[in-house]
């Protein structure tokens, strides 16, 4: 399964790699502390009552594009537009904010602004990025809260496509900022950025090649490929292999692929007219007075313009790279290329006697006359015969070319937005597409019918497990990192959810089949759910409390063909602490898994404690597996879970051959075996931090708030990915 976090990250044996590998504090150990005053996460100025929706749609949409149309050829003395022309500038800005996104997690991508902030504004990909966001501070300015920094990114690449004549598909708004780096990401585990040395994420051992899962770059510091080819090695094939693999894990096809870098390189240039030495630190160890700048240059004219290093390689792809047109692909194929190297010593491909007219204008004088060049990445979509055949059929018709160009543009600026209906503007494309996988609007039923279905269900031979376990595996799909999942849509009655090993097909097919039959006029969706609600009502009342279950209805069904299977596959959970499921050993620990499965539900650490201790006694473990089920009243809610976890009559030991994966409890005086736990247990008694909620929830009296704290998060994770 490609992106997984299966096996060991390097192709090391043995290793187990942390959860979120290097992170910003390793990089710049020097870096303000600034989190310390955020405890409780992320900061934001705006305010919670700040309703980023309801300003976006208050912008005078209009007149933004109007300024920003006007900026695209506002050249800046201290840096100057290439050409007369920032437009190709902002799409790579546009590009590298969005090209982050990975389909194993959902992380990265353009839906937060993290451009903004370290690793990111560092990365050596990313280089002179600062620019282009500085360029946008006025306007930015102007529009205030009205428009978020993530949407500026994107829609001012598409303003850019369009004033240069290239097609654009649409724009939704829609991405509200956060105001610190994200921390919940892995961005790898190396110690060097990929300009430092060649330290990649490719096993050369293995035959199969193998990037680094989650990641979509082949290393630290790039968005997806070296441009120069796999290490600094300019083979065209081999690059070939590694964009396939990463544009792959941004859920790209060939064809989208290829029709995004040569729309892409139809614009612009690299810069590499220079000594790369010369250039100052990133932004994140810049110097004060640099004022978020980085990459300050030593070089001649303070190397702007002309004397612009950024990835090193020198020139443009195309004669006319302020105009959409045909001749990328006209360039790349029609001439044959030899490798030189660029004034800043990269390797590029340059065309073999090439006519004059084909030449660039140099970028800061229109009447000097310069070769257009192809990196070894874009010599890729030459050589390699799958890359060959879609830029052969694109050159023959560039009409399909502009309509692919512009559709996986949107897709990959959008792809991290989830459901259309997070979509705001007025430029929202009104047809639908897979990769938002569409849900049909549900309708609310009637508290009536909800009574009705309700009564059906309790009466139906169910089991309090059954109905847990099935909700849970609707709803626990979420993720918050690209707002796909969730119980809406009721995918779990489809391919492949209906199918994943940690949703026990049997029993699942069984408990739809029975909730189907009577639902009445609820969506499925709907009755998934509210079969939870009954099964938890019956474990509330059974336990002696009385706390009734929210339930809101009006979720949709999704069909099979609004469904991508294989986009739904990299969703499938290779372990839920939650459900007690791990079918294999991971290379990041279980508990790390546990962490980040709750993160990416948007849960909180107390509401992870709180479900995974109700979750336990409620029997929802996968399968027959009685780990962690600390209660000799199954099916109750009880807080059962945190007294018999937190009681010094037991002594727990690694079962042995288990991996240190399952442990066994003996009672202390007696010696005889009490309970079995595996570490998504145990890390609830000995984690210091875990355990002090643990025991708010064992306290005499626990039990009242543990019922309504239990409610509540499964409640929210109910409801999480609805946004109608
Ligand atoms: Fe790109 C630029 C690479 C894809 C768009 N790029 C660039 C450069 C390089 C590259 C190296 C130069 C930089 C400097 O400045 O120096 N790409 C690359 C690669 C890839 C890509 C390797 C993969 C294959 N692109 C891409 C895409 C897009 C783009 C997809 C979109 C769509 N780019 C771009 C632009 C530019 C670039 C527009 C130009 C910029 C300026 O001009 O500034």
């Amino acid at each position: 399964k490609t992106g997984s976090i299966d096996g060991c990250p390097m192709g090391h044996s043995g290793g187990v790699r942390s959860l979120l590998g290097r992170t910003n504090r390793d990089w710049w150990p020097e870096m303000l502390a600034t989190e310390i005053l955020n405890p409780n996460g992320p900061s934001n100025p705006l305010g919670e009552d700040f309703d980023y929706a309801e300003a976006f749609n208050a912008l005078d949409y209009k007149a933004l594009k109007a300024d920003l149309t006007a900026l695209m050829t506002d050249s800046q003395p201290w840096w100057p537009a290439d050409y007369g022309h920032y437009g190709p500038f902002f799409i790579r800005m546009a590009w590298h904010a969005a090209g982050t996104y990975r389909t194993a997690d959902g992380r990265g991508g353009a839906n937060s602004g993290q451009q903004r902030f370290a690793p990111l504004d560092s990365w050596p990909d990313n280089g002179n990025l600062d620019k282009a966001r500085r360029l946008l501070w006025p306007i930015k300015q102007k529009y205030g809260k009205n428009i978020s920094w993530a949407d500026l990114f994107i829609l001012t690449g598409n303003v850019a496509i369009e004033s240069m004549g290239g097609p654009v598909f649409g724009f939704g708004g829609g991405r509200p900022d956060v105001f610190e780096p994200e921390r919940d990401i892995y961005w790898g585990s190396e110690d060097k950025w990929v300009n430092e040395g060649v330290q990649t994420r490719i096993d050369p051992e293995k035959e199969l090649h193998e990037i680094e899962g989650p990641l979509a770059a082949i290393q630290m510091g790039l968005i997806y490929v070296n441009p120069e080819g796999p290490g600094g090695n300019p083979d065209p094939l081999q690059s070939a292999r590694d964009i396939k693999e990463t544009f792959h894990r941004m859920a790209m096809n060939h064809e989208e692929t290829v029709a995004l870098t040569a729309g892409g390189h139809t614009f612009g240039k690299a810069h590499g007219n220079g000594d790369a030495s010369l250039l100052g630190a990133a932004p994140a160890g810049g110097d004060l007075a640099a004022q978020g700048f980085g990459w300050v240059s030593s070089h001649e004219s303070g190397g702007i313009g002309q004397h612009a290093v950024t990835s090193g390689i020198e020139g443009s792809w195309v004669n006319t790279p302020t105009q959409w047109s045909e001749n990328y692909f006209r360039l790349l194929l029609d001439y044959d290329y030899e490798l030189v190297r660029s004034p800043a010593g990269a390797q590029q491909w340059q065309p073999v006697n090439q006519k004059p007219e084909d030449m660039a204008p140099a970028a800061w004088d229109p009447n000097i006359k310069v070769p257009t060049m192809m990196t070894t990445a874009d010599m890729a979509l030459k050589i390699d015969p799958e890359f060959r055949a879609i830029s052969e059929k694109f050159r023959n018709d560039h009409e399909a070319f502009k309509d692919a160009f512009a559709r996986a543009w949107f897709k990959l600026t959008h792809r991290d937005m989830g459901p259309k209906a997070r979509y705001l503007g007025p430029e929202v494309p009104a047809e639908d597409l897979i990769w938002q996988d569409p849900v049909p609007a549900g309708s609310r039923p009637s508290d009536v019918e909800i009574r009705a279905v309700k009564e059906k269900i309790a009466a139906s031979g169910l089991t309090v497990s059954q109905l847990i376990k099935t909700a849970w595996a609707s709803a626990s799909t979420y993720r918050k990192s690209d707002f796909r999942g969730g119980a809406n849509g009721a995918r779990v009655r489809l391919a492949p959810q209906k199918d994943w090993e940690v949703n026990e097909p049997e029993m699942l097919a069984k408990v739809l089949g029975t909730l189907d039959s009577l639902r009445g006029s609820l969506s499925m969706a709907d009755a998934i759910v509210l079969g939870g609600v009954v099964g938890l009502e019956k474990a509330i009342s059974d336990a002696g409390s009385s706390v009734e279950v929210p339930f809101t209805g009006g979720r949709g069904d999704a069909t099979a063909e609004q469904t991508d299977v294989e986009s739904f596959e990299v969703m499938e959970p290779q372990a839920d602490a939650f459900r007690n499921y791990l079918p294999k050993r991971l290379a990041v620990k279980t508990e790390e898994m546990m962490i980040d499965r709750a993160s990416l539900l948007g849960l909180s650490v107390p509401e992870m404690t709180v479900l995974i201790g109700g979750l336990r006694v409620l029997g929802a473990n996968h399968g027959e597996r009685g780990h962690g089920h600390f209660t000799k009243r199954s099916g109750q809610l009880t807080n059962d879970f945190f007294v018999n976890l937190l009681d010094m009559t037991n002594v727990w030991k690694a079962v042995d051959g288990s991996n240190d994966e399952e442990y066994v409890a003996t009672d202390r005086a007696g010696g005889h075996e009490t309970w079995r736990a595996t570490r998504a247990d145990l890390v609830f008694g000995s984690n210091s931090e875990l355990r002090a909620v643990a025991e708010v929830y064992a306290e005499k009296g626990g039990q009242e708030k543990f019922v309504k704290d239990f409610v509540k998060a499964w409640t929210k994770v109910m409801n999480a990915g609805r946004f109608d």
